[in-house]
């Protein structure tokens, strides 16, 4: 059985990924209203894998005898000044989500909690990954500044990603 502690936590990081998903969708909406579909593309793509980590959470809670909580989900942004603007937020979002993974690892290595850690290192992995993608576009988008060429044929590798 789960200690209460770690269920709050985690119905609390049930309601971050469902955010994240939040987020990525309500920036997808920019981006499709300046028809740069191949953000729209990357951005749609990552609003389903955070529903996927939520689920993650969801079912493993479950799996351990957990009380699932769901609690309001805040509204997200609409806009911002620029794509490179957009991206800087994505990553400063995963830099805080990080952060917050590694707090459920230091509360279960605190309690114990043998199966909440080794469940999170999934997560810990993920991080490293989601990180390092959207410091990759924010990268390539400060190389293009303010060239259209450049950020036409970014969006055009960027429509390439698919759903896993
Ligand atoms: Fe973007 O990794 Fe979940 O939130």
């Amino acid at each position: 059985m789960i200690s209460q502690k770690m269920e709050g936590a985690i119905n609390k990081q049930i309601n971050e990924e469902i955010y994240s998903a939040y987020l990525y969708l309500s920036m997808a909406g920019f981006f499709a209203e300046q028809n740069l579909m191949g953000f729209h593309n990357w951005l749609f793509v990552q609003y389903h894998e955070e529903l996927g980590h939520a689920e993650k959470f969801y079912r493993y809670l479950i799996e351990r005898g957990g009380q699932v909580r769901l609690m309001a989900i805040r509204e997200p942004e609409r806009s911002w000044k620029s794509p490179k603007e957009a991206f800087e937020a994505v990553l400063k979002h995963e830099r805080h989500i990080t952060g917050r993974i590694n707090e459920l690892v230091e509360m279960a290595e605190a309690e114990k909690d043998r199966a909440s850690f080794a469940m999170l290192q999934w997560f810990v992995n993920e991080q490293v990954e989601e990180e390092a993608s959207a410091q990759d576009i924010v990268a390539k988008l400060e190389m293009v500044a303010d060239h259209k060429q450049g950020l036409l044929m970014i969006d055009r590798a960027l429509a390439e990603r698919k759903k896993d």
